[in-house]
């Protein structure tokens, strides 16, 4: 079966319908995942069809050659098929103009961040990816093997050119990405080029973002399905829902494309929509993992068709998460629980419980831990998220398989103490937060760890 290619695009998924070889890089996006592709790839992808403009995108993998291997042959086409109850729509999408892992093509990567016709540059590096300590600070040895020595490089070579700044688009899930990528990127500056400080205030901006789209890991029986569907062999295959949304706040350095047109919201202040998705949809996502995990179940919507499970998904989005939530204006939180649901039903997903469980020293404090405190302040507690806490803690303990997390093994050795808790969060714990437990919350966790 031969690779899908821009020689031999089939006729029964849409296409990309703007001359792609006439086109320019005008994004450069580091951590080109399959969430990426059915994200951010698919606006711009759809932005340059609908309004034109130079913005292909070359993708920048730090270490795994996987994605320019699949990709790279395929002159960065790939399909995008959005699965749901009523069946499968596929998009191949024209937007990735090449992918270039790091360390063998630095001359590369450097003179598409130093081009005039770069623009923009965006981010998926997952929470691990931004380098930070326990206490959300750099962490320098970390960072020399990320992507700050590359942008470091590239704001010298600019200045020292005179060319423009660059807008830099953190679209990972953690509360106030801009500001956090902004600081973080300052941090590494101010230790080893203060002499560019002022440069990157002055010509460069951070926006924050909310990015939403369930994108499963694709695998083999994806592949082989969209290879029926479409006669053809296409190895970059992503699979995902046909939700999604994208509020982007309006703080660009220069020109960017038409995302707006084709359904970005770009807004004042993203606070309040990142907040939600993180402590309602995150936050429910990781709680149906642990304990779904722990019941026995493979995927989301095996989970979240458990009528127990159900209820504390939302208990834990309606009844925890939404009141600490200033809601977006014209956003009813209660229905958007409900929709968050629907989603998690859909039974054509396959959304696996084990790769929303990775990682969660980087994902609790911003999808529990806030709600927490914020409860804790007014007297109240929450049990939803408790039984969660309790059911991650028996996932460190090892009862779903290895533990697949940058600090598994401190964390692991935590959760074998007889009451965990206070090696894992307050003044002591390894997981820095404002939420202490108390003695109540406490007993619940012991409670939720016993049953
Ligand atoms: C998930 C997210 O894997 C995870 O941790 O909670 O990737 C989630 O699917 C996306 O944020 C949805 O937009």
């Amino acid at each position: 079966m031969s690779r899908i290619s821009a020689q031999n695009l089939p006729a029964n998924a849409a296409l990309p319908a703007y001359d792609r070889a006439a086109k320019r890089i005008g994004i450069v996006h580091f951590g080109l995942g399959a969430f990426t592709r059915a994200h951010q790839a698919w606006y711009t992808d759809r932005a340059m069809e609908a309004f034109g403009g130079d913005w292909l995108i070359a993708g920048i993998s730090l270490r795994s050659p996987t994605v320019g291997e699949q990709l790279n042959p395929q002159d960065g086409l790939y399909t995008l098929a959005e699965k749901s109850g009523e069946g499968t729509k596929l998009r191949v999408v024209g937007s990735v103009a090449e992918v270039i892992v790091a360390p063998e093509n630095l001359a590369r990567i450097k003179a598409l961040l130093c081009a005039p016709t770069t623009h923009i540059v965006t981010f998926t590096v997952t929470e691990k990816g931004y380098c930070r300590r326990a206490d959300g600070g750099l962490d320098l040895a970390l960072a020399a093997q990320g992507f700050y020595p590359l942008l470091a490089d590239a704001f010298a070579a600019r200045k020292a050119a005179g060319i423009g700044g660059l807008t830099l688009l953190s679209c990972d899930n953690l509360a106030d990405n801009g500001h956090q990528l902004k600081r973080l990127m300052g941090e590494y500056l101010a230790a080893h080029h203060p002499d560019l400080v002022d440069w990157v205030g002055a010509h460069c901006t951070f926006p924050c973002s909310m990015v939403d789209r369930i994108v499963p890991a694709t695998t083999d029986a994806d592949r082989a399905e969209v290879e029926g569907l479409l006669g053809l062999r296409d190895e970059g295959v992503v699979m995902t829902e046909p939700f999604s949304q994208w509020v982007i706040e309006d703080n660009f350095a220069g020109p960017r494309p038409a995302w707006d047109a084709v359904g970005a919201q770009i807004v004042g202040d993203v606070a309040p929509y990142e907040t939600a998705k993180l402590r309602m949809l995150n936050g429910a996502h990781s709680a149906l993992a642990y304990c779904g995990l722990v019941g026995g179940y493979t995927y989301v919507h095996q989970a979240v068709g458990d009528p127990a499970l159900r209820a504390m998904a939302l208990r834990l989005m309606r009844e925890e998460a939404a009141p600490t939530i200033p809601a977006p204006e014209g956003m009813d939180l209660a229905a958007y629980a409900d929709a968050l649901i629907e989603r998690f039903d859909n039974p054509a997903l396959n959304h696996r419980l084990i790769q929303i469980a990775m990682d969660g020293s980087q994902k609790i404090p911003q999808r529990w831990l806030a709600t927490l405190a914020a409860h804790q302040a007014q007297g109240r507690s929450c049990p939803a998220i408790l039984s969660a806490i309790a059911a991650w803690i028996k996932h460190l303990r090892g009862q779903n398989g290895p533990v697949d997390d940058p600090r598994a093994t401190e964390l692991s050795v935590a959760a074998q103490n007889a009451e965990p808790v206070s090696g894992l969060f307050g003044p002591n714990g390894l997981i820095e937060s404002d939420w202490v437990p108390n003695s109540a919350e406490v007993a619940l966790i012991m409670e939720g760890l016993a049953r």
